[in-house]
């Protein structure tokens, strides 16, 4: 007997576009593991991407009003640090400072540093890195309408996956990756963004880490368990993605937000835990998923950090801890580590 690919159940058009099959990658790995999970850039789609920003104005997301704070409170000292750092190394030389992130950054919380830069040196070059064209270039329109002094040169590039290429300069370097974007990725994969970008710093080049800090468990959930629910509507949001992206029938009725604490891995994990048994079918990977009642998507790492974690972590990727910031409470560091 033969079966020819034209039957319904078994012709699978083709995707559309590159990140549609990226997702479709990425669904059938982690849906068909043990446990099931799913990779966290899966949540960033247009939707997706709005409610992360609704989720950083939420009361009870204290990391990125703390992190803004504590740049507020010593951005020139972090900016002198950075360029001191580099003059240890380059003893009689100066040049001007050139900051570098890792994300497209925001006018609010990387515009605070920027413009102690400015204040100190004037004109600052800012290179912002992302995977992500649209986010860049609406990062650095609003960037440039509010900054002035600030020379913006954008580059699309994935620093997780690839390795970097960043333009010489006659000066120091101060590279962000801030806002615990880094809490996002098992400490293996964060040593190898931190090794990958080290590997283009010169000597006396500067990193400037922010990490969200291991705390009271209560104050960590509250903060993934928010009371109007645009947590779990972010966490949900993932299933409709892979829905339009795969042409899928998740039913999220069907499924509920989990957020807690481990404690023995030093991280929030957020999960969607099926309400009931079911199986889902998705027609694009040509495949159906069972799930039993109670049985879990492990959908994002977010870890926490302390300032020994945080140093081992910088060790492991052969940079060396100058200086630390942080809030009262402890709740938020922003440390600068040099690459000797
Ligand atoms: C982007 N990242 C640092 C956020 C975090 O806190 O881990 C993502 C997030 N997930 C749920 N709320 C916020």
């Amino acid at each position: 007997m033969s079966t020819t690919l034209s039957t319904p159940e078994l012709f699978t058009p083709p995707l559309a576009n590159p990140v549609q099959e990226a997702v479709a990658t990425a669904v059938l790995e982690g849906l068909s593991s043990t446990p099931k999970w799913l990779p966290a850039w899966l949540f960033y789609d247009a939707e997706g991407s709005r409610l992360f920003e609704r989720i950083t104005t939420l009361p009870e997301y204290y990391p990125t009003r703390t992190e803004r704070a504590i740049f507020a409170g010593y951005a020139d000292g972090i900016i002198d640090t950075a360029i001191r750092t580099w003059q240890k190394t380059h003893p009689g030389r100066t040049g001007r400072l050139r900051i570098i992130e890792l994300g497209a950054g925001t006018a609010t919380k990387t515009g605070i540093l920027l413009d102690a830069a400015v204040r100190r040196q004037g004109q600052t070059e800012y290179l912002p890195i992302d995977v992500s064209e649209s986010a860049m270039a609406e990062a650095c329109a609003s960037m440039e309408r509010v900054q002035s002094g600030v020379t913006v040169s954008p580059q699309v590039a994935n620093y997780v996956t690839d390795a970097l290429e960043i333009p010489q300069h006659n000066g120091p370097t101060m590279a962000l990756y801030i806002g615990s974007s880094i809490g996002n990725f098992d400490p293996e994969e964060a040593a190898t963004i931190l090794c990958n970008l080290r590997r283009q710093l010169q000597p006396g080049d500067t990193l400037l880490l922010g990490t969200d800090m291991v705390k009271d468990r209560r104050k960590l959930e509250a903060a993934y368990n928010d009371h109007d629910g645009v947590t779990e509507a972010f966490n949900l949001n993932l299933l409709r993605r892979i829905n339009r992206d795969l042409r899928s029938n998740f039913d999220l009725a069907r499924y509920r937000h989990v957020a807690l604490w481990n404690e023995d891995q030093s991280r929030i994990e957020m999960h969607l835990q099926s309400l009931r048994e079911q199986t889902v079918r998705i027609p694009a990977l040509n495949a159906s998923f069972h799930f039993a009642k109670g049985e879990t998507i492990h959908t994002e790492n977010s870890y926490k950090f302390t300032s020994k974690s945080i140093a081992s972590l910088l060790r492991s990727a052969s940079y060396e801890p100058v200086e630390q910031w942080t809030d009262e409470q402890h709740w938020f560091a922003v440390t600068l580590a040099t690459t000797e």
